[in-house]
């Protein structure tokens, strides 16, 4: 009999024949080529412990040197979320009347965005990804090793996880978000890095007609 290295246990591997293996990978695929970024959102109420969940999920990506260097803002105050669709609003205004530029406003003329931004207070919940770019230890900065890297990871398995609830999100950019910082009230060593609206789909929504780059695009095998 092995015994364990010290810090170390057995892993326990979830290992499927390869017919079943093929099938799910296959299947997962599909399931995942569903997911689109939405931006009419309907009001219905998602419970809180979904959003427990989903952020559960999203916090079993891996991290360098498992630092975990994300912090999860979950917002369902209205006060709160109309705070904060003020502030997009006002950046947003500046980037469509000036800051962003004229190729930039024609590659979105497809999504038919704009700056106002309804879905901030409509959908039930926002969540606020933030990236912690350091920890204070004895009031010594350390820095997370990899943090975009680690946070951009979990913030894609959040979004897997709200797909598989059955419900949508929309990874948003209010440019610059700085505000986020002083409205939920954070810490220096965190920054803003992803807002998402999460919640149902409006009844009757409708996304913009796009591809996804096929195998050949995107994937080289050697
Ligand atoms: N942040 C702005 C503009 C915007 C930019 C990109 I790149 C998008 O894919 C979508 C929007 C907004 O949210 O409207």
């Amino acid at each position: 009999m092995s015994h364990n290295s010290e810090g170390f246990k057995p892993y326990e591997p979830r290992e499927f024949s390869e017919e079943e293996t093929k099938s799910r990978a296959a299947e997962f695929y599909q399931y995942m080529d569903k997911r689109r970024s939405l931006r009419s959102f309907s009001n219905k109420a998602v419970p809180k412990d979904v959003i427990e969940n989903v952020i559960r999920s999203a916090s079993t990506a891996p991290s360098g040197a498992h630092q975990q260097p994300w912090t999860f803002c979950a917002i369902s105050s209205a006060d709160i979320k109309s705070k904060i669709r003020e502030a997009a609003e006002k950046e947003e205004y500046e980037n469509y009347h000036g800051r962003m530029t004229d190729r930039w406003l024609k590659d979105l003329e497809p999504f038919g965005t704009d700056h106002i931004k309804p879905f901030l207070e409509i959908a039930p919940w926002i969540i606020v990804v933030m990236k912690r770019s350091y920890e204070l230890v004895d009031g010594e900065k350390k820095n997370n090793y990899y943090a975009t890297e680690s946070v951009g990871l979990a913030t894609g398995f959040l979004l897997a996880a709200i797909h598989n609830a059955g419900l949508v999100a929309l990874t948003h950019t209010p440019s610059p978000m700085n505000f986020l910082t002083k409205v939920l009230d954070r810490p220096a060593n965190e920054k803003p890095f992803l807002l998402i609206p999460v919640g149902y789909a409006e009844d009757g929504a409708e996304v913009p007609v796009l591809e996804r780059k096929g195998l050949d695009e995107m994937a080289v095998f050697y």
